[in-house]
């Protein structure tokens, strides 16, 4: 039977080109986003691969979340894979010049989303005695750059849930990891830019960032290593990016 995969953040980027890998290797998927019309399109997109099914809420929101999660039709209540991925950065200023509602919005999806996910879908995996959580972490989760501040704390936040998760479930049979890219070129600076479309692109000018595809990639591999290997913590980055701060430009 397919295993059953839960992507968050599937409107774009790299929950996207999971969504579009993983279908054509045949699991089961329930995409997730706030952009209706986009999981509209991409479900048409994938039907003919395998088995799709969309949820419409805001990670933020918990009841939202029990609701979807609540409405799954029969043959897709079993999740085996939970893949935490919505997020984004909101805004990248001094800490003296952040916005409160930038704040709010990267600790309320980046973190306390991720927990109000892991809580709906955690506890039928643990009676089941098998599943599988992966965390979409960042370089931002394993050091601080200047103005990175807050988005850098809440993936700072994820670095230790994913490494609290594999504690707690330790035993109950449900794998816990994470994966920490660098630049991934997606919509991610235009969000954080607040649509400002030529600064976003200049983030990623003169130099080859990561593809969305590429971590779509990885985790395609994660997802089919045997169940006794758990890829627990695996940070991935371009060729030209040594460090947030290091990226060789051309
Ligand atoms: P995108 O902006 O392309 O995608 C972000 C996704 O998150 C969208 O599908 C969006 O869907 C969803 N999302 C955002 N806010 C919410 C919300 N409140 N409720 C539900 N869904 C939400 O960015 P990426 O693909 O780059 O980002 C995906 C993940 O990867 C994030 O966690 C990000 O922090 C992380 N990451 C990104 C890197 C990069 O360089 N791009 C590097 C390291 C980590 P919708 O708007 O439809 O709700
Ligand atoms: C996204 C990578 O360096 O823009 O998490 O913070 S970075």
């Amino acid at each position: 039977m397919n295993k059953i995969v839960l992507i968050t953040g599937a409107t774009s980027g790299i929950g996207k080109a999971t969504a579009v890998r993983l279908a054509k290797e045949s699991f089961n998927l329930i995409l997730c986003g706030r952009r209706e019309n986009r999981l509209a399109e991409l479900k048409s997109e994938l039907s003919n691969f395998t088995e799709i099914h969309t949820l419409t809420f805001d990670v933020r929101n918990q009841a939202e979340i029990t609701k979807a999660i609540e409405s799954l039709p029969e043959n897709f209540k079993q999740i085996d894979i939970l893949i935490n991925n919505a997020g984004n950065a909101h805004g990248l200023d001094f800490i003296q010049d952040g916005n409160t509602e930038d704040w709010d919005a990267m600790l309320d999806i980046n973190v306390k989303g991720l927990l109000y996910m892991s809580k709906a879908i955690l506890p039928e995996m643990v009676s089941r005695g098998n599943g599988h959580i992966i965390n979409i972490g960042s370089t931002a989760g394993k050091e601080v750059y200047p103005k990175g501040n807050v988005y850098c704390a809440s993936k700072h936040a994820v670095d230790a849930i994913n490494q609290g998760m594999r504690m707690d479930l330790n035993g109950t049979g449900v794998k816990v990891g994470a994966i920490n890219p660098g630049l991934v070129e997606t919509e991610f600076s235009e969000v954080r830019f607040k649509g400002d479309t030529e600064k976003a692109k200049k983030v990623y000018q003169g130099f080859q960032a990561l593809k969305p595809e590429d971590i779509a990639d990885i985790i395609h591999f994660v997802l089919t290593r045997p169940y006794h290997v758990n890829i627990a913590d695996l940070m991935v980055m371009c060729t030209a990016q040594a460090s947030s701060t290091i990226v060789d430009k051309k």
